[in-house]
């Protein structure tokens, strides 16, 4: 039989999450192996490298905070990051820290699963170099939240004899549209950034569009230099404020109401941030994220820009939103998104009246009409939040699968730890801010907590911890219930596993924001891990 190899923990996934809990553990004294699927680091960063791909989180909040001398020495240069940037910045991290020694790339993590007798994880991966497996105490999920793209049950994908691509899967070669017909299915953030990319250099490019988004102007650009050392000579006090906001960006929402705002100051202040750039947009005041009446002022306000810049009146009226509130689905932030209709070869075409009913040889076939393209992108998302997590064959107590405790929706403790799944934790997973939050920020959050939960065990000579079943469901119950007190149940998004057919539909990020959950993380350890079964 093959050698077990023995380690403290096993961190699945290569990306801003597995990087640091490496490097926090390795800290701590304690052993540890990454295992990565892609042949570097970079997790969410790596896959999605589309044209166009950019966060929408300004380069000097999307960064890590734990080292104040990295901070330093890193520079970013422009106001936004683009994908390869964020690559360069991770590769930097991972050389800076020494990580690779422990990273074990092109490795697929199949199954985990906990032996009650031994108190251990045995972690199943399959690469290159053969199946192996994996011995640990504990076992850290920092697989992403859109991590798993997928590309709908189109019938006939297989016969297109095209060019395929998914945004969240781009090859790492060029890809040269020039002189090509494209088409964009999708319309979310990665079909809103690389669109107009594409635009610019393929010979026509049409666009199928099912569900039209609000999107601002990210008004991107060099890193305003003076902006940049203010930052850097202020970044403890930034980095501070920005773990206790609810958005773990180092500014606080509005804090006036859109509805008592008099009409030309609410107009004031959608202009100041539309000129700014960027998604604050959808925060500017304090209730657009709980009163319709709220939402649709900010609503109108961008459906108003639409008309402004686009110049066909037919394609305005087909991307301006009606079905659900500002924000309900991650805004988007775009560079000439909206200008881009009107260039002479681009088209929108509407798939909720005409659904796409086949890809075919030579393209694809709506309701109304045959289009033929040399190429087509596939913008349609991810299996958000659960879809990395399920994919592996994770098994707990009793042999219990994950796959069952979730059939009706994830269930977890603070979003980090499920019951009867001792010493397995999830980096942002389900129940946490995570996605409606600066994932930097919380990921920081995420890992600090678990690693000092496991200095905790270890420091009071124990073996295991795992959530109580009553705590996990209190805390399921909370989540679902803040939810409800907002607009976010309102629209079809993948928060709520909406894209996904047969998937539970069940709200999955936490909406009480960064600075609420991190006191509630903070409290649970000062109470000795309240509502955890530690032995
Ligand atoms: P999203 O936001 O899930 O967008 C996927 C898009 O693909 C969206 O416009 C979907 O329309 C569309 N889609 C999905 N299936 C179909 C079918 N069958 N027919 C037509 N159109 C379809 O993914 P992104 O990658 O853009 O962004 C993910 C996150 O990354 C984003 O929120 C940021 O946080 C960063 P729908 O709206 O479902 O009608």
């Amino acid at each position: 039989m093959a050698r077990v190899r023995e380690v403290d923990a096993v961190i699945v996934g290569a990306g801003f999450s597995g990087l640091y809990m490496l490097h926090k553990l390795r800290g701590q004294g304690l052993s540890a192996v990454v295992f990565e699927k892609g042949d570097g680091v970079g997790g969410t960063w790596y896959w999605n490298r589309y044209p166009g791909a950019r966060c929408d989180v300004e380069s000097p909040y999307y960064s890590y905070s734990f080292d104040p001398e990295l901070e330093q020495e890193w520079e970013w240069t422009e106001r936004y990051p683009a994908q390869p940037e964020l690559m360069r910045y991770l590769n930097f991290v991972a050389d800076r820290y020494d990580l690779r020694r422990d990273l074990q790339l092109e490795t697929t993590v199949t199954a985990a699963e906990y032996d009650g007798g031994t108190n251990r994880w045995r972690v199943s991966t399959s690469s290159a170099r053969g199946d192996e497996v994996t011995q640990a105490r504990f076992c850290i999920m920092a697989t992403g939240c859109l991590s798993t793209s997928r590309i709908p049950d189109f019938r006939g994908l297989e016969s297109f004899r095209g060019e395929v691509y998914h945004t969240g899967a781009w090859p790492h070669e060029d890809v040269d549209f020039t002189g090509k017909r494209v088409g964009v299915v999708g319309t979310g953030s990665s079909g809103i950034q690389s669109i107009p990319v594409i635009a610019a250099q393929a010979e026509q490019l049409t666009v199928f569009q099912r569900t039209p988004n609000f999107s601002v102007p990210a008004k991107n650009g060099p890193l305003d230099q003076e902006f940049w050392r203010q930052v850097k000579a202020d970044y403890r006090r930034i980095r501070e404020d920005a773990k206790h906001t609810p958005t773990g960006l180092p500014f606080p929402p509005g804090a006036d109401a859109a509805l008592e705002a008099a009409p030309e100051e609410r107009q004031r202040v959608f202009d100041e941030h539309w000129t700014l750039g960027g998604f604050r947009l959808a925060q500017c005041f304090s209730d657009l994220a709980v009163s319709n009446e709220a939402n649709e002022t900010v609503a109108e306000y961008i459906r108003t820009k639409i008309d402004e810049i686009v110049d066909d009146p037919e394609t305005a009226r087909l991307l301006k939103p009606y079905d659900h509130p500002v924000g309900t689905k991650r805004i988007c932030v775009d560079t000439e998104y909206y200008a881009t209709y009107n260039r002479p070869n681009v088209q929108l075409v509407d798939v909720r009246s005409a659904p796409i009913e086949e890809i075919t040889p030579t393209g694809l076939r709506t309701a109304e009409q045959e289009y033929e393209f040399d190429a087509i992108v596939f913008a349609t998302g991810f299996d958000a939040m659960t879809g990395a997590l399920l994919a592996i064959d994770i098994r707990g107590r009793d042999g219990v699968a994950l796959r069952e405790k979730w059939e009706a929706g994830p269930r977890a403790y603070l979003g980090v730890s499920m019951a009867g799944f001792p010493n397995l934790f999830t980096v942002t997973g389900p129940g946490s801010p995570s996605v409606l939050s600066n994932m930097v920020t919380s990921i920081e959050q995420h890992v600090d907590w678990i690693a000092a939960h496991i200095e905790y065990l270890d420091a009071n000579g124990l073996q295991s911890s795992e959530p109580l079943a009553e705590a996990e469901d209190a805390w399921v119950e909370h989540v679902n219930a803040l939810a409800d007190m907002t607009l976010f149940p309102q629209a079809n998004s993948w928060y709520l596993g909406a894209n996904v057919p047969g998937k539970p539909r069940v709200f999955m990020p936490y909406v009480g924001g960064v600075g609420a959950y991190r006191a509630k993380c903070d409290e649970v350890a000062a109470k000795s891990y309240e509502g955890f079964a530690l032995a």
